[in-house]
């Protein structure tokens, strides 16, 4: 599928999916959704892909929302299709068995926030704001924000951003959590590659391990989510990995992880 709204590129085992709407900053269209989604159906079948990466075309904007113009036109029954159909497709990222980054480059406000939520961390420009300004629309976030939001900052921080839809800045998003580390725009990209390499060093099986124990065992309690966490460190050991992990540190040597997830 050629892509129009979004670029993709492959360095090193590091993908890096770039929304390309400058011109609405980068508001999120069927059309933009749609290649979105067949590029994340693509990595997540390609074993040469070990770390995403997302980010937003230019310096102002990651993702400014969903389409306001189409949001006008819906329905009640088209509006559940559409924001199903959405939902699946920001879910795609949560279950992608990599580590995904969202590099921030400027405003991730409704649906773009949902996106960046549903990735694994957000590295931000200084330049970024965030925001879940449905409110102002006569609308709710419909791609997660009222789920992810609260689980990432808590309920009362939360509630102030979704019922004000007021914008924050990197810096007040790097003090709620919501954002790992903020950097000068220029030093964005640099940084968020320098993780994503040292995360593609890893074994990938043991990477994913720890990504469904994590996600898995936040929905549910902490017996049952140590019992996934057994279980997710017993699949370790069905893996190459665990052995070369183990007997390199023993060797003294770095290790060389090739295990795959189908091995
Ligand atoms: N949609 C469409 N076009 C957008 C856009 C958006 N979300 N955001 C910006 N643009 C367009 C502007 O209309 C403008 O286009 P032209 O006038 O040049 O043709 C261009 O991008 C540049 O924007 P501005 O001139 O406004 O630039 P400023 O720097 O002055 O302001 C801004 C930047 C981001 C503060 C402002 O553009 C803004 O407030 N944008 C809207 C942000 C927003 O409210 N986003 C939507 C969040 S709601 C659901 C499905 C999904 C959702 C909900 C329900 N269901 C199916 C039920 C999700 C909803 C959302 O994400």
């Amino acid at each position: 599928m050629a892509y129009s709204n979004i670029g993709f590129e492959l360095q090193e085992g590091i993908g890096t999916i770039t929304f390309s709407r400058p011109k609405a900053l980068n508001a999120l269209n069927r059309e933009l959704l749609q290649e979105f989604d067949h590029a994340l159906a693509d990595i997540a079948r390609n074993d040469q892909v070990s770390v995403l990466v997302l980010t937003g075309e230019g310096e102002k904007s990651f993702v400014a929302g969903a389409d306001i113009n189409e949001l006008a036109s819906l329905d009640p029954l088209k509006a559940k299709t559409f924001v199903l159909w959405g939902l699946t497709v920001i879910n795609r990222i949560s279950e992608l068995p990599i580590p995904v980054i969202a590099a921030v480059n400027g405003f991730a406000l409704g649906g773009g926030l949902e996106i960046a939520m549903a990735c694994d961390f957000i590295y931000a420009s200084e330049n970024a704001s965030f925001g879940q300004p449905e409110i102002k629309l006569g609308l709710i976030p419909g791609y997660g924000g009222t789920q992810r939001l609260p689980r990432l900052i808590g309920i009362n921080q939360a509630k102030e951003l979704l019922y004000t839809g007021n914008l924050i800045s990197a810096a007040q998003a790097h003090q709620l959590g919501i954002v790992n580390r903020v950097t000068p725009p220029e030093e964005l990209m640099p940084a968020v590659m320098k993780t994503a390499r040292e995360m593609a060093s890893k074994g990938r099986v043991a990477i994913r391990a720890t990504k469904q124990a994590v996600n898995h065992g936040m929905s549910v309690d902490l017996a049952t989510g140590l019992r996934i966490e057994t279980d997710a460190f017993a699949l370790c050991f069905t893996s190459k990995d665990a052995k070369e992990g183990t007997t390199a540190f023993l060797e003294k040597r770095a290790p060389v992880f090739t295990g795959t997830f189908t091995e």
